[in-house]
């Protein structure tokens, strides 16, 4: 990318050869080998060597760092001031079933002296598309070569949600039943189709005009907090005073619609 940093370059280098077998593997996916972690928990084989290769370039690029993996878990580094943060599928389930609506996703985690920390580099992939999304803390959100913002509609009844629901094996399937009840009155549109990160993403460029999810993980997240801040929105927790980065909820969008959605789903 001509404008990405040399940490950035390191991520999308790691993303996209972590990308080429995965393809290989998503054309094969009835042969797949699927392991269950949980009621409607699955990993997949392609799922493992991806984790394995962004561990080990990104590892290569950067040493110390620590690495938090969604198969892996955490692994701590020897610098405590980063952690790269990766889901290497986000989308698992769409990936199992062949639908072509998944990502690689990779955050890097900044830790400050007196405990605090952000995400400052972010890069989410969808090699179906080949649609990069990256962005670095005060440097701007894009897609591909192209820098992109959120959209900025104001009037919630035009707007387009999107978000995630509960299956087998979640909690909160009474409350998603609320919010969609509370959303659905209120909006043009709801859209779930199964990955956070490209949810985020799509938040960023325009294409949703907000996302909210209760239950999510880190992994699901990291990423996509940077670019909707970088595009020119807004992310917090559905409940007050938050940590989104914990995935427990968020709920991101512009800052003319973020007030009234939050209004909405804290009832
Ligand atoms: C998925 C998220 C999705 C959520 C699913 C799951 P995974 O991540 O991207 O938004 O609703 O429950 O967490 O497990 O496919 O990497």
């Amino acid at each position: 990318m001509a404008l990405a940093s040399a940490l950035v370059s390191v991520i999308i280098d790691a993303v996209r050869k972590t990308a080429r077998p995965m393809l290989r593997d998503f054309g094969e996916v009835a042969h797949l080998q699927v392991s269950r972690k949980g009621p409607g928990d699955f990993v997949t084989a392609a799922d493992i060597k991806a984790e394995d290769t962004l561990y080990e370039l990104l590892m290569k690029a950067r040493p110390g760092y620590g690495f938090l993996g969604e198969e892996r878990g955490m692994i701590e580094g020897t610098d405590k001031s980063h952690t790269w943060i990766v889901d290497p599928i986000d989308g698992t389930t769409n990936f199992m079933h062949a639908m072509p609506h998944f990502a690689i996703t990779v955050g890097l985690q900044r830790y400050a002296p007196d405990g605090s920390s952000e995400i400052v580099a972010g890069v989410t992939y969808n090699p179906i598309m080949n649609e990069l999304f990256w962005a670095e803390k005060g440097k701007g959100c894009y897609l591909n070569d192209t820098r992109i913002r959120v959209a900025g509609r104001r009037d919630l009844s035009e707007s387009l949600i999107a978000t995630g629901l509960p299956f087998i094996g979640k909690s909160g399937h009474a409350q998603s039943i609320k919010d969609i009840h509370a959303i659905g009155q209120r909006v043009a549109g709801i859209r779930r189709l199964g990955s956070a990160a490209l949810d985020f993403a799509w938040v960023a460029c325009g294409r949703y005009d907000a996302y909210y999810e209760r239950n999510l993980k880190p992994w699901d997240v990291a990423a996509g907090i940077l670019f909707v801040t970088e595009a020119g929105g807004i992310v917090t927790t559905i409940d007050p005073d938050g940590d989104p980065k914990t995935g427990a909820s968020i709920l991101a969008s512009n800052p003319e619609l973020h007030p009234q959605l939050s209004k909405v789903l804290r009832g």
